[in-house]
C-alpha cells in the first residue's frame, strides 16, 4: 500500500502530501494519525523551520471519508463525536499551535474537513482550479475540524453562515476576494509560488515567526487591551533573540539580514 502521506524533506523545511488521489485525498483514521504524527515529527525537529501541505493529484482533501467506517450499522450510529475529538480536531489543533509557520498550496477541492484544514494553515494558496466547499451540510452533517471559527473569523457571519448553510462552493478567486486565503495563482505556478513562500519563510527570523503566529491566534479572543500587553510581552521576547540582533546590523550594514536563531 502507498503511504497516505507522504514527506519530502528540504533543505530547512519539509512538504507534507496527502497522498490519496482516487479519492480526492479523503481522510481516514490511519491517514489523520498519519498526518499527526507528521506534524510532530517536524515541530521536534529543530531544522526543520516551515512546511507546506498539498495534496496528490486533483484534488487537496475531500474531507472525511464516506464509507462503512461512518455509516450506521446494526449496532446504531457511528460516534462522530469520538472521530472528531480524537483526529480531526487534534490536526486543526497542532496546524494552529506548531510553532512554525504552515503554507497551504491548495491544489484542488478542499471539502468539509479538508477545509477547514487548509484554513488552519497560516498562509493559503490556491490554484484557480480550487475550491472551498462546506460540504457537511450535503450530508446531513455540521460544519467541523474549525470550519464554523475559520469562516466566521475571515468572512464574518453572514457570509460564513450562508455557506455553512447552503452548502455551496466557493471558486478560489472567491475566496480569495473575500479575504479567505492569502492568494490565487495560476494552476501551473501553484507549487512554485507555494514553495517560495515556504522558502522564505524558512530563512526568516524564526522565534519572531513562532511569535507571530501565536499572536493572532488569540486575535478572536482578546480583547484590544489584552492583545497590547500581549504584544508587549512578545516584543520583549522577540528583542531578546539573536536574529533581532542580527536584523538591526544588517539594516545598519545595508545588507540583507542572514536569520540563523534556532526555533
Ligand atoms: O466525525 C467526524 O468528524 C465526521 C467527519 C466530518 C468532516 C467532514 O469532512 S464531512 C464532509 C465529508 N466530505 C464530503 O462530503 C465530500 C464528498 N465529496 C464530494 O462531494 C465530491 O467528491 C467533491 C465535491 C469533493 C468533488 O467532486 P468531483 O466531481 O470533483 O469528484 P468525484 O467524482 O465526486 O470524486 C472523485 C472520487 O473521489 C470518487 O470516487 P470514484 O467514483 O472515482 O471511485 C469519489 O467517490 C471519491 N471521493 C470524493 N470524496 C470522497 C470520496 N470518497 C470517499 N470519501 C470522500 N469524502
Amino acid at each position: 500500500m502507498s503511504e497516505l502521506i507522504r514527506i519530502e524533506q528540504r533543505e530547512d523545511w519539509r512538504k507534507i502530501v496527502l497522498n490519496r488521489p482516487d479519492r480526492l485525498n479523503a481522510v481516514n483514521e490511519a491517514m489523520l494519525e498519519a498526518l499527526i504524527a507528521a506534524l510532530d515529527a517536524a515541530t521536534k525537529d529543530s531544522s526543520c523551520r516551515a512546511l507546506l501541505l498539498t495534496g496528490e493529484g486533483r484534488g487537496f482533501c475531500a474531507g472525511q471519508e464516506l464509507g462503512a467506517s461512518v455509516m450506521p450499522t446494526a449496532d446504531g450510529p457511528p460516534d462522530l463525536a469520538r472521530l472528531a475529538g480524537t483526529y480531526h480536531h487534534t490536526v486543526t489543533r497542532r496546524l494552529r499551535s506548531i510553532p512554525l509557520p504552515v503554507v497551504a498550496a491548495v491544489n484542488g477541492v478542499a471539502a468539509g474537513a479538508g477545509m477547514s484544514f487548509a484554513l488552519a494553515c497560516d498562509i493559503v494558496v490556491a490554484a484557480r482550479a480550487a475550491r472551498f466547499s462546506t460540504a457537511f451540510v450535503k450530508i446531513g452533517l455540521v460544519p467541523d475540524s474549525g470550519a464554523s471559527s475559520l469562516l466566521a473569523g475571515a468572512l464574518g457571519d453572514a457570509r460564513a453562515r450562508a455557506l455553512a448553510m447552503l452548502g455551496e462552493p466557493l471558486t478560489a478567486e472567491q475566496a480569495a476576494e473575500w479575504g479567505l486565503i492569502w492568494k490565487v495563482v495560476d494552476d501551473q505556478v501553484l507549487m512554485p509560488e507555494a514553495e517560495a513562500i515556504v522558502t522564505q519563510l524558512a530563512k526568516g527570523p524564526a522565534e519572531a515567526l513562532a511569535l507571530t503566529k501565536a499572536m493572532f491566534n488569540q486575535v478572536s479572543t482578546n480583547t484590544l487591551e489584552q492583545q497590547l500587553d500581549l504584544e508587549r510581552d512578545m516584543q520583549g521576547a522577540a528583542g531578546r533573540t539573536p536574529d533581532y540582533a542580527e536584523g538591526v546590523k544588517a539594516f545598519l550594514e545595508k545588507r540583507p539580514p542572514v536569520f540563523r536563531g534556532r526555533r
